[in-house]
């Protein structure tokens, strides 16, 4: 009889996956069935699954993903329009910008935000690099975000303000960490727990200028009793399947202006009497969120969905 276990997958490499099974970490490969079930999904499995694992064979079968409570996925890229499962069962995510080096940006942000609230996951933002700050930048994000409504935590990673702050927040959940390649998501972990030895700044260079060596996603267990999943940087975060109709639900800060707005249909772009263009005429509304809209709003009408020219890969 096969020895079946649960497990949770930690990593996945292209043929592999890292699953950890009563504290011990397996590598065990998916069986070929799993990727006839995909139903448009580029992937089966996807960091934070639990799995059913045989433990006989070398190296070990993955056999079931279970039921997932949640997850988070986008369109695999320009060129490939089927979902890609990024992670499974979090409880939060926490979005890393940084002030300067790279600088922040509003689009990025603004893009896995609704991303996060179409799939219903909890998101906070993390002001990283506060030390670079400019006069009056940090004020000026943070009004933007609180008013979505959106929990801003300020860090330095560098000389450790903040990290406490995030450090309770992530307590006993399951957090994912994503933002642009250089924020500083691998430095905040590991200055919260010094053993994760997570590769940082420097090294990650080198795996930037190799676009074909594996990134990957990393669960990483916390003394604090939860777990931290580290991203690699996704350029462009684009949904999959969304319709046109969908988009203005994923911008809840407009939503108390657009119930004044002429049609109650409106799609805020050319409407007559558009509240939220009012609103955002007047500095109530933060223009860089109603830019953000417009071109995700752009990207799922049907005549320009298909870009044609766009670069071979969303991933940095
Ligand atoms: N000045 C400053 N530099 C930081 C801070 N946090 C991280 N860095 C630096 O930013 C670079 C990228 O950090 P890393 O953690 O690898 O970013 P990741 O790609 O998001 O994981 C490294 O050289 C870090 O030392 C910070 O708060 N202030
Ligand atoms: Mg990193
Ligand atoms: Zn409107």
């Amino acid at each position: 009889m096969t020895d079946l276990r649960t497990g949770r997958v930690v990593r996945v490499d292209a043929k592999v996956c890292h699953v950890e099974v009563d504290g011990e970490v397996l590598l065990a490969s998916p069986r070929g069935s799993l990727f006839e079930e995909l139903e448009g999904r580029k992937n089966p499995i996807a960091v934070g699954d639990l799995v059913e694992i045989s433990l006989d064979g070398d190296p070990v079968g993955i056999e079931r993903v279970l039921e997932r409570r949640n997850y988070l996925g986008r369109r695999a890229s320009s060129h490939d329009p089927r979902e890609q499962v990024l992670v499974a069962n979090v409880d939060q995510l926490f979005v890393v910008g940084s002030l300067a080096q790279p600088g922040f940006s509003s689009n990025r942000t603004d893009r896995i935000l609704a991303a996060c609230c179409w799939h219903e996951i909890p998101a906070h933002l993390v002001l990283n690099k506060i030390d670079l700050a400019r006069e009056g930048e940090l004020g000026r994000i943070r009004a933007t975000y609180e008013a979505i409504p959106i929990d801003v935590i300020e860090t330095c990673a560098k000389d450790g303000r903040g990290v406490d702050e995030l450090a309770a927040a992530m307590a006993g959940k399951v957090s994912v960490f994503y933002g642009a390649s250089g924020a500083g998501k691998s430095t905040l972990l590991n200055r919260m727990q010094p053993g994760l030895d997570i590769r940082e700044g420097k090294v990650s260079k080198y795996w930037k200028a190799g676009r074909h060596t594996t990134s990957h996603s990393q669960l990483h267990a916390l003394d604090s009793g939860g777990w931290a999943i580290d991203t690699p940087g996704i350029r462009v975060f684009r949904l999959h399947e969304l319709r046109r109709c969908d988009v203005r639900d994923l911008f809840p800060d407009f939503e108390p202006f657009q119930t004044n707005c002429k049609f109650p249909n409106c799609t805020h772009d050319h409407e007559p009497d558009c509240a939220v263009f009012d609103a955002v005429d007047a500095e109530e509304l933060a223009a860089s969120r109603y830019s953000s809209y417009l071109e995700m709003l752009e990207e799922v009408d049907p005549e320009t969905a298909l870009d044609e020219d766009a670069p071979p890969s969303d991933d940095e």
